[in-house]
């Protein structure tokens, strides 16, 4: 119910508000001339990625409930999942141009320009594999931006050594936060008209989904950081370290596992 997850919105309202949080669509700008090259594939999406994290934190705030986390969760939130959300996004964006990844509307990549980037393709087919599977189910916008929402809210799966009573407190809220952005996404498939057991099994599908995201993310992952060793992205000294600290963060988390 609404009043038990603090937010006192239905779950009707609590879509609409995550629908409204949906940050604009971003241009690159600048026009990355054909053929790509490695750097400047690398630096287009560089790019394009830095752009649009500055635009997921102020998204993260518009997401009821956020805000009133410990500063240290919805750093730590946005710090686990941030590959996973933009990749979602990408599929979202990708969903109806079948064998094309619109990173933006000034973007738009095949597998074969991946190509120009030593190991982008498999990476490259993972994402259009896991859109291809989003098509199949028709996923929804409303639906895309629950998982979305779910996402930021299920990453804190590592939790720190130390742990103060405002973080324990703050962890709870997180937990019912996600239960309430997980009702919302159940009442928006029962407007799709499905039988009680369709529904269930669309749920099942959509949230299975998610492992999949999180899998193509630590893959990601594990790309960006040979790129970094080749030095192909030389130029984002703050993106990197950015990036450094995130990696240790995925090692200590696979240490933890
Ligand atoms: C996916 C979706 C999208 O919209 C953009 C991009 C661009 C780059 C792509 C990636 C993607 C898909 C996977 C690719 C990757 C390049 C190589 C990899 C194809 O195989 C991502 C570019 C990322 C640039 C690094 C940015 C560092 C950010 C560090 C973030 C961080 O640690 N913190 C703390 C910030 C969190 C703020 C929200």
């Amino acid at each position: 119910g609404a009043e038990e997850n603090g937010l006192n919105l239905s779950a009707e309202q609590l879509v609409k508000c995550i629908l409204e949080a949906e940050p604009p669509q971003i241009y690159l700008r600048e026009q990355v001339k054909k053929p790509y090259t490695e750097a400047s594939m690398m630096m287009s999406l560089t790019n394009l990625a830095d752009k649009e994290l500055v635009l997921m934190i102020s998204w993260a705030k518009k997401i009821p409930g956020f805000v009133v986390l410990s500063l240290s969760d919805q750093v730590h939130l946005l710090e686990c999942c941030w590959l996973d959300i933009l990749m979602l996004g990408l599929m979202w964006r990708s969903v109806d141009h079948p064998g094309k990844l619109i990173f933006s509307p000034d973007l738009k990549l095949n597998r074969d320009e991946g190509s120009c980037v030593e190991g982008i393709m498999e990476i490259f087919d993972m994402l259009l594999a896991t859109t291809s599977r989003f098509r199949e189910l028709n996923l929804q916008r409303e639906e895309f931006v629950c998982l979305k929402a779910m996402i930021l809210l299920n990453s804190n799966n590592c939790s720190g050594s130390s742990e103060t009573p405002e973080d324990v407190e703050s962890r709870g809220k997180v937990l019912k936060l996600l239960d309430s952005v997980t009702d919302a996404l159940v009442w928006t498939i029962s407007r799709t008209g499905l039988s009680a057991q369709q529904q269930s099994i669309r749920l099942a599908h959509l949230l299975m989904l998610l492992s999949h995201i999180r899998h193509l993310s630590n893959k990601g992952i594990e790309h960006l950081s040979s790129m970094k060793r080749k030095n192909v992205v030389l130029l984002y000294d703050l993106l990197l370290e950015m990036l450094d600290a995130n990696t240790s963060q995925s090692s200590r988390m696979m240490a933890v596992h």
